[in-house]
């Protein structure tokens, strides 16, 4: 049986009727849907199981702290993490970002550098243009080439031994380009830099391996892969965060604490300060396990079928620009524009026709610069996505254009 047709009945919002058609949800990229089994976990919690973590004696307070405690094995698993202590909750991938930018920040000195690539999410950017201007260092980006794919020679040019940070996107939000991590992250390692991955793209579609990558850090959200919103992960590798102070502090980070000082919790304990968002740990495992029972490669063959179809569709139809790497072998991202028309136009048309796809600058408004655009429409798919709906949408697609 096809993926969709597996599982399309766990999704309970794909029998929205929208604008009087069946709901296509081609907007996975900015959020993806929840199955069933996310939504029933999350209540099932708060009708039996609700209490604070980690610091009641109580059993409630004891089930919500094993719950809590087994999302972190779960993600654990699903990203090949050496050990436990090594995933971090946060609120999501922006916040994880914003976490690590102002641990490291605070250990920068003056003249020192932060590369990142010209393809980043805003929230892969600006935690960093804060801390470079607050410490006096330098920002530079890795420039992209006309393919989508990032420029490793300027790579190897901008790196030199004042290079503190590595900051990149595993998968591009608006190219769906899959940057090669383990290269970069070797390249990296030759000037002693801390490298920073931005999953947000890739921990729904691909396989991951903490130890296969070798990256220091990987962020990423919880409801881009069908688990609730307000809850990331940060992981980061176990001798960097051993050698890092927390960079924000409160409530149970701590062991012992004096008016002016206090002595840091264990991790991963100690990088999660205030009451983390317990309900959505148990969706996130929820959301995890479903993964996991699908399979992660037949997850990403799929989603590439998907945009595989996409792309060669969009590719036939006349006055379409297609953006990105001219490969299947990307993110389950397909950005393109209509000769014409604006891309909030695009969008605004196919959502009359009960089709959602983003558009707009994507958080990415240095890559639209460089692509020479004020944005793009973009389709993304995920596990409940089918070939009829892409081919609902390529026949909606061609409307537009022929209508003009
Ligand atoms: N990084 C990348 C690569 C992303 O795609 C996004 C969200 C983020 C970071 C931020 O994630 P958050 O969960 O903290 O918001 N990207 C998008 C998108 O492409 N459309 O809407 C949100």
């Amino acid at each position: 049986m096809r993926l969709d047709e597996q599982t399309r009945p766990d999704f309970p919002i794909l029998q929205r009727i929208v604008n009087g058609r069946p709901l296509v949800y081609f907007d996975s990229g900015a959020s993806s849907q929840k199955p069933r089994a996310v939504i029933e976990a999350m209540s099932q919690y708060y009708e039996r199981s609700h209490a604070n973590v980690h610091r009641s004696i109580h059993t409630l307070g004891e089930e919500a702290t094993e719950l809590y405690e087994l999302a972190r094995d779960a993600v654990q698993r699903f990203i090949g993490a050496a050990s436990r202590e090594e995933v971090i909750f946060t609120r999501g991938t922006t916040d994880g970002l914003g976490l690590i930018a102002e641990t490291i920040g605070r250990t920068l000195a003056k003249g020192d550098e932060i590369v990142v690539t010209e393809l980043e999410h805003h929230s892969n950017l600006i935690p960093w243009q804060l801390v470079a201007r607050d410490r006096g260092a330098a920002l530079k980006a890795v420039p992209i080439l006309p393919d989508g794919t990032v420029d490793l020679a300027a790579l190897d040019r901008l790196l030199t031994p004042r290079t503190r940070v590595v900051a990149f996107a595993h998968v591009s939000n608006v190219l769906g380009t899959i940057l090669p991590v383990t290269e970069i992250v070797r390249r990296a390692r030759t000037v002693n830099a801390i490298t920073v991955v931005d999953g947000a793209q890739a921990a729904p579609h691909l396989r991951l391996d903490m130890s296969a990558l070798e990256c220091d850090f990987y962020v990423f959200s919880a409801h881009k892969m069908l688990g609730p919103t307000g809850i990331g992960v940060m992981y980061g590798r176990r001798a960097v965060l051993d050698s890092l102070e927390p960079g924000r502090g409160g409530s149970e980070m701590i062991k012992e604490v004096w008016i002016d000082h206090a002595q840091w919790n264990d991790l991963p304990w100690r990088f999660e300060p205030g009451t983390p968002p317990i309900a959505e740990a148990v969706g996130l495992t929820a959301a995890i396990e479903y993964l996991e029972k699908l399979g992660m490669d037949r997850v990403a063959e799929h989603e590439r079928a998907l945009t595989r179809q996409t792309l060669e569709g969009l590719a036939r139809i006349p006055g379409v620009t297609l953006y990105g790497p001219p490969t299947a072998e990307r993110g389950a991202v397909v950005s393109f524009t209509v000769q014409g028309l604006h891309p909030h136009d695009v969008a605004a048309l196919l959502d009359a026709e009960g089709i959602a796809v983003r558009a707009g600058h994507h958080c990415a408004m240095p890559l639209m610069r460089r692509l020479g655009v004020v944005g793009t429409s973009r389709a993304t798919f995920s596990v409940f996505n089918s070939p009829d709906e892409v081919s609902l949408f390529l026949a909606t697609v061609a409307g537009l254009h022929s209508a003009l």
